[in-house]
């Protein structure tokens, strides 16, 4: 299975976000606690070379702390500053909103000393379902973009005014053309960055299983009483079809779940 998806509304919101640049101080960069690596993108590195970058690694209550911590030094550099935390939670808020401060405090008060109030763009970007939206919604105090755990959900970019001085743009979920480091592309289906229609999820969850039992096997183990195997894990559910024989498509798209939803444990894969 070669995993590869660019489609057009892709390519087009890329292209968009690129002529907003030059209205923008700040890209919020969303990525996975999960793959924080893997959640990079090549071409979002590219749009965000010249600007201030917070880097927010989010969904932290899904993933492996000690690890994410480790990772987290990868994306300290110059004129960029990085925050782990967990989207949903409400304290994330005011986290970003102080670094949002911080990084622009040069402008904020070159604009001061003439006596006028600026106002900070962010534009929030990242791979699919890496939890913008949500983010967004939390910086805003209410639902005022779309949520949803597939990719896909954000259509079009609005720009939203998040108290502080300080205006938000949501941006749909982009990859890039050639997603050649299979091993990457992986990591960014098992955490539902990838629609799961144009992936095999017998195959996916195939190798899923080979990396947690590599990676978590404590965990594995407690969560699937010892089975090491889509069929294992099929007899153990007893998930059966009709005929007497296994269900491995319900079974390999359970473990996903399982997995997506947190139930194997705090995971970090990269
Ligand atoms: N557990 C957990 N789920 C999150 C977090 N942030 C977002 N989500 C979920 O991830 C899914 C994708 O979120 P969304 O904001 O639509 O992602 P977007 O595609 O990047 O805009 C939704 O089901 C959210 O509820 C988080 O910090 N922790
Ligand atoms: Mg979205």
């Amino acid at each position: 299975m070669k995993i590869n998806w660019f489609p057009g509304h892709m390519k087009k919101a890329l292209r968009e976000m690129k002529s907003m640049m030059s209205n923008v101080d700040i890209v919020l960069y969303v990525l996975d606690a999960r793959a924080p690596l893997s959640s990079v993108n090549p071409s979002l590195n590219n749009l965000a070379r010249d600007k201030k970058i917070l880097f927010v690694i989010n969904k932290l209550d899904l993933a492996d702390e000690n690890r994410v911590k480790v990772l987290t030094q990868k994306f300290k550099m110059q004129n960029s500053d990085c925050v782990c935390l967990t989207s949903t939670m409400s304290g994330a808020s005011k986290i970003v909103k102080n670094k949002i401060l911080l990084l622009s405090k040069d402008k904020i008060e070159k604009f001061k000393a003439k006596g006028i109030k600026t106002t900070i763009r962010v534009i929030v970007v990242g791979v699919p379902n890496s939890g913008k939206s949500t983010l967004i919604n939390n910086l805003c105090g209410k639902a005022k973009t779309l949520t949803g755990n597939k990719p896909g959900v954000t259509k079009g970019m609005q720009w939203l005014n998040i108290g502080d001085n300080i205006e938000i743009c949501d941006t749909p979920g982009t990859l890039y053309p050639n997603l050649s480091d299979q091993n990457v592309a992986k990591k960014l289906a098992f955490i539902g960055s990838i629609k799961d229609q144009i992936i095999d999820c017998v195959e996916l969850s195939s190798e899923l299983i080979e990396i947690l039992l590599q990676k978590y096997p404590l965990l594995f183990e407690e969560r699937y009483k010892g089975a090491k195997s889509l069929d294992e894990i099929a007899k153990i559910r007893g998930y059966v079809l009709s005929g007497g024989e296994m269900d491995i498509d319900r079974t390999a798209n359970a473990v996903l779940d399982d997995f997506r939803k947190g139930r194997i444990g705090r995971i970090t894969l990269d």
